[in-house]
């Protein structure tokens, strides 16, 4: 399927890395079935037997070979970021970064780096929903002319732990509970929360966590982020500060929380499909990579420290600048081979690319290597197609479980004569990676710095941040979360967190859960070395130098194109036909995806006997897996409609949810039979469109028109402030 593609490429070089692993890939058309040994089988039905009735035969090498191969199947999934899916795409710098960075990939704007991305949930098992309320995964693999460069990043800016230390007591607080294995990809849960709620530098990240970045509308809708401060290095060996931002051109969208719940029924598998489908269907997601630049001698001059991953730095501070644009344009062949597979590495670098000191960072640099090993099943990952490089290795590792490359001649090692001395060095000059001289001149301590220690001044910005809609799905999200907790002390303390964020948020909470905001405890910090003095390992309460960002808000996102929404149609027979393809047509020019949804499948008849094509029928279909929903006319499909109790929830999801709801001038009388009758605006002006996000025009080309803009603008929130919408 992905080779139908090859048409529609945005770009127009070949890909590298789809030619890298051309070789290695299978194709059954025509071909005989073999054994893995290359024996034709001529009957792979039955299994070779004593006689029809006998005992099978120790000696049929055919069923031996396949069941044990089938018994052999599976690898551990991964310790976190298990459930995932991915894409091929290619990267391209704007214009040269020479001045910051010598890489070349940063540099070179002819070339198209061939790039692989992964896109993950963090806690659930491989086969969990995609909705879970949960941090997302964007790992990137740039397959660069001077090797791989990972760029392993989330969703979100920040992370829960300063110290890598920490990360298995992290992930072992947000897993399924170890004694009954509950509850499945949620942080729902009494460990979660105890914990976070004695981890106060968790703070920021709780706020990102809690609003509706967590529950993403489409993978496609999310930014990226490096999280940590990386160093970029140019050819004179200067280093600046950086950090590295995903852009998503379609804007940064989310769904509503009772939506995610719905969907994770519906189909679990909503945001793998989503971009599947995107990109089988020719709408390539696009991003463009922005990097935060900070000259070394700027390093403290933030109230913040550089090197402390729970700290993001304002877009207000430093810009963020759109440095290229990365395209994913072609699926995986297969799932296994390519995405499960995949072994990304933050340590993965190439030159003009440096770490830091951060210690989240540094422990990382371990565990990458470390997991893969165990997954993969030993060292040699690194030659499993979709994690080679476009360029040769030349080494002196040698053996392991699973070695591909025929390493020829007889030396392996370093310094040789009977090698010709090859494989040489490379001089910096030559391409060689040297490592940034940083100067550390410090004892070995068991210790944070003290610029680590205010975890709520970014927390509170964010929430300062936000819309009014946002704060209340904020609030809701945490009465939640905190509401699944059994353990009344746990609530409590976390209470205590959140007054230490903002006392406002703290009280709406508490008052969700039928507490009240006491004096919090002594959070604790678990950074106090053994000879330290607790009270100097307390958090500090420090006040940004911001009150709010812009940046932070999804509010103000990009929302100007319907491109890959998705659009439902509802119908019967006796549908108006003029309508039904009048609208579609426009919606479908504005790069919209429509589908006929009928209450049962095949075709409708419409009033003027024509057939209408019928995608879904409203078994299978849902309301939360669409964007907006359309009512055509036509006097018998909208008298079926409004007695068809299906169509009508179906309705009253969409408005529950705020998306736009268009009906033509008869389409209305279905409009009429939901619970949001009342609600309907007194007139379909413009502005009222793009207020409240229901449209009823009789001019199908106005009606279209204003149905595009109100589908570009995503959600109309404020539906929800009278919150009296049941469904
Ligand atoms: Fe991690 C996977 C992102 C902290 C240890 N991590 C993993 C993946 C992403 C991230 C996107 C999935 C990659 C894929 O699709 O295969 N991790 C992050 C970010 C972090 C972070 C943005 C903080 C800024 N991670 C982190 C720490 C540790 C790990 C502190 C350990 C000390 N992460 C792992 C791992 C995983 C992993 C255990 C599991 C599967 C894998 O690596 O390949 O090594």
């Amino acid at each position: 399927m992905a080779k139908q593609q090859e048409t529609k490429h945005a770009t127009n070089q070949p890909n590298k890395k789809i030619e890298n692993l051309e070789p290695d890939k299978e194709d059954s058309t025509g071909a005989f079935m073999t054994t893995d040994q290359g024996v034709k089988i001529n009957d792979d039905q039955n299994s070779l037997r004593a006689g029809d009735r006998g005992a099978t035969l120790l000696e049929d090498f055919i069923l031996r070979e396949k069941i044990t191969h089938f018994d052999h199947e599976r690898i551990p999934e991964r310790v976190v970021h298990a459930r995932g899916s991915a894409a091929h795409g290619v990267f391209k710098v704007y214009k040269p970064l020479n001045k910051f960075t010598k890489a070349h990939f940063l540099n070179d704007t002819a070339t198209e780096t061939p790039v692989f991305v992964r896109f993950s949930t963090v806690a659930g098992s491989r086969g969990s929903t995609d909705l879970a309320r949960d941090v997302r995964g964007f790992a990137v693999k740039f397959y660069t002319q001077e090797g791989n460069f990972d760029l392993v990043g989330n969703n979100m800016p920040v992370f829960f732990i300063q110290d890598a230390l920490k990360f298995p007591d992290l992930v072992h607080a947000v897993k399924p509970e170890p004694d009954n294995e509950i509850p499945q990809a949620a942080s729902a849960h009494d460990t979660f929360w105890d914990f976070i709620s004695l981890m106060p530098e968790s703070a920021h990240m709780i706020m990102w966590l809690m609003s509706d970045r967590a529950i993403p509308r489409s993978y496609r809708m999310m930014e990226g982020f490096g999280v940590h401060t990386f160093r970029f290095i140019n050819d004179k060996g200067e280093a600046s500060f950086v950090k590295f931002h995903w852009k998503p051109l379609l804007g940064v969208h989310s769904v509503a929380w009772d939506e995610a719940q719905n969907i994770s029924g519906k189909d679990p598998d909503f945001h793998r499909r989503d971009l599947w489908e995107a990109i089988e269907s020719g709408a390539f997601p696009e991003w463009e990579l922005g990097v935060q630049i900070v000259p070394e001698a700027d390093e403290f001059k933030f109230d913040f420290d550089l090197l402390d991953a729970t700290k993001i730095i304002p877009e207000e501070l430093v810009p963020v600048q759109r440095i290229g644009k990365m395209t994913l344009n072609r699926n995986p062949d297969n799932f296994f081979a390519e995405t499960e597979q995949s072994a990304f590495h933050v340590g993965n670098i190439v030159p003009g690319l440096d770490f830091t000191n951060d210690p989240l960072l540094q422990g990382r640099l371990f565990s990458y290597t470390d997991t893969q090993l165990i997954r993969l099943g030993g060292p040699n990952f690194h030659e499993i197609p979709i994690n080679r490089p476009v360029v040769p290795i030349h080494n002196n590792q040698r053996d392991g479980f699973m070695r591909q490359q025929i390493n020829k001649g007889k030396s392996s090692y370093n310094p040789n004569s009977l090698g010709g001395g090859d494989p040489v060095q490379a001089k910096a000059a030559e391409g060689g990676f040297a490592s940034y001289q940083e100067r550390i001149d410090a004892k070995k301590v068991r210790a944070r710095s003290k610029s680590f220690f205010d975890h709520f001044s970014q927390a509170r910005l964010f929430f300062n941040s936000q819309s009014d809609p946002e704060k209340n799905h904020l609030i809701d999200a945490l009465s939640f979360e905190l509401g699944k907790v059994k353990t009344v002390a746990v609530r409590q303390r976390m209470i205590g967190i959140l007054s230490l964020i903002d006392r406002g948020l703290a009280t709406e909470v508490a008052y969700a859960l039928g507490l009240k905001v006491l004096k919090p405890e002594q959070p604790i910090n678990h950074s106090i070395p053994a000879d330290g003095k607790v009270a100097d390992y307390q958090p500090t309460q420090v006040e940004s130098s911001l009150a709010s960002s812009e940046a932070l808000s999804m509010k103000n996102t990009i929302k100007d194109s319907i491109i890959s929404r998705k659009i439902a149609f509802l119908v019967a027979d006796g549908v108006d036909e003029r309508s039904v393809n009048g609208v579609k047509d426009a919606l479908v020019s504005g790069g919209a995806v429509v589908h006929v949804i009928a209450p049962r499948l095949n075709a409708v008849i419409g009033m003027n006997n024509k057939e209408i094509a019928v995608d879904e029928s409203f078994l299978t279909a849902a309301s939360v897996l669409y964007d907006a929903v359309y009512v055509p006319g036509g006097k018998n499909s909208v008298a079926t409609l409004e007695a068809e109790a299906n169509a009508v929830h179906f309705l009253n999801e969409a408005f529950k949810h705020c998306k736009a709801i268009a009906a033509d001038e008869q389409g209305l009388q279905v409009l009429e039979a939901t619970y949001f009758a009342n609600k309907l605006p007194s007139d379909f002006s413009d502005e009222t469109v793009l207020t409240e996000g229901i449209v009823v025009n009789g001019d199908l080309k106005k009606l279209s028109e204003q149905f595009i803009q109100a589908i570009a603008l995503h959600r109309f929130w404020e539906r929800e402030k009278p919150r009296q919408v049941p469904a």
